[in-house]
């Protein structure tokens, strides 16, 4: 009888969770105090003490209770498939395999990477993509990846395959050519080729790799961000390429991961946050749009079993996503949102680049260097945290890329 009692609580609880309707009322929106970044009465609020002490303090917080971990013993070489000239000479094109092992078992991550021909060693931008490194561009020399892909019919995805079929869906999100034009390279892998994104028991992808006694606080956001870290291995090695300003750059659940990346790599020189909403750049304890309980409940797997702790419980959170972004200081950061993307707290967003200020603060340099979120379309790329709010839905456009590219050449290129 009290078995049944709880399975019937367990579900009421999951489709109240569900059911609970988003908040898009500023007016709602709970008071809340926000964990400080320093501790509170510390006198030694000094750069040595924040990066010897303070900094790693928190990290370890945000590490144990919300982003897990990412592999920590497998090896990684490199095989340089193809290099090609392509876009009538304008441009390189690199196709590069990870090659991780362990064991004797190895699992293969592709990396895609375009480089302008006119420079000798190109800073450049590297992101996740969603369904292949074959859907960021028409070109028929990209290589199409045999990892599961969540099917999609808009794209001709059936079967959890990729095909020819999907070759240059994404485009609009990649616009390449600017890219190379404006100096920098881009580089990009198929983030399921390095977990695939469903909950599996962490069974697949690089995790089968993984001993079981290891996936502890294994979880897909720190798996991806280790992804990205294995691709900065190789860009440090290739002279083609200046591994010093590689830029980590994602949209939504893969701006959570760039996020996550520069917070636990400090070689990225720069990171974007391209609509990371919660769990990424956006305050948790706003409740606005998602929330960490709905998040927990849909994408079990993204983040620690430890994160669930703060289902409806916010408020508990030893941190808030502004400790995220400070874990970016001094390097430059951008922040970016959408205003029809209320989903992902645009003002959240906003929240925690100007909390963060006070650590860039602590090196002389201003964070975000205005106090109140700017207006539509209106890109602040004065501090070392540059943000903007564009009109549309959640997306990645050329105009979101026409900003990160003035930010970087403002705040990394020189
Ligand atoms: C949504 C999720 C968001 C965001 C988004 C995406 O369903 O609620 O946190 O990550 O997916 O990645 O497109």
């Amino acid at each position: 009888m009290q078995r049944f009692y709880l399975l019937f609580i367990a579900i009421f609880t999951l489709v109240s969770t569900h059911a609970q309707e988003a908040n898009y009322d500023e007016n709602l929106v709970p008071d809340f105090v926000l964990p400080p970044l320093f501790q509170v009465g510390n006198e030694k609020t000094t750069v040595d003490y924040w990066e010897s002490e303070r900094r790693p303090q928190l990290f370890e917080m945000l590490e144990n209770e919300m982003f897990g971990t990412g592999p920590s013993d497998l090896q990684t070489s490199f095989i340089l498939n193809k290099v090609e000239r392509v876009f009538e000479g304008k441009a390189l094109r690199k196709e590069v395999t990870l090659q991780i092992s362990k064991g004797g078992k190895t699992h293969d991550i592709g990396l895609l990477i375009y480089l302008p021909s006119d420079k000798s060693s190109a800073p450049l931008f590297l992101g996740l993509n969603f369904y292949g490194n074959h859907t960021i561009h028409s070109d028929p020399g990209i290589s199409i990846h045999h990892s599961w892909v969540a099917n999609k019919e808009e794209f001709e995805i059936h079967a959890n395959r990729a095909t020819e079929e999907s070759r240059g869906v994404r485009v609009h999100r990649w616009p390449v050519e600017m890219i190379l034009e404006a100096g920098y390279g881009l580089a990009t892998i198929y983030y399921g080729d390095i977990d695939p994104d469903f909950d599996d028991g962490f069974e697949n992808g690089v995790h089968a790799l993984v001993d079981e006694e290891d996936k502890v606080n294994t979880t897909s956001l720190a798996t991806w961000a280790w992804g990205m870290s294995r691709a900065l291995d190789y860009f440090e090695q290739d002279p083609s390429i200046d591994g010093e300003k590689v830029i980590a750059i994602g949209h939504s659940r893969l701006g959570k991961a760039a996020l996550w990346a520069g917070a636990s790599d400090q070689r990225f020189a720069m990171v974007v946050s391209n609509d990371s909403g919660c769990g990424g750049a956006a305050l948790s304890r706003r409740r606005f749009g998602e929330t960490v309980a709905r998040i927990n409940t849909v994408f079990p797997h993204w983040f620690s079993p430890n994160f669930k702790k703060y289902n409806d419980k916010e408020e508990d959170l030893p941190f808030d996503q502004h400790t995220l972004a400070a874990m970016i200081a001094p390097r430059p950061l951008y922040i970016a949102s959408a205003d029809e993307d209320q989903w992902a707290d645009p003002k959240g967003e906003f929240l925690s680049g100007y909390y963060a200020s006070e650590v860039y603060e602590l090196y002389d340099l201003t964070g975000m260097a205005t106090d109140e979120q700017p207006a539509i379309n209106t890109p602040n790329i004065e501090g070392k945290i540059g943000y903007h709010i564009r009109t549309g839905g959640h997306d990645l456009t050329q105009y979101d890329w026409e900003q990160f590219i003035a930010f970087a050449d403002k705040h990394l290129k020189e």
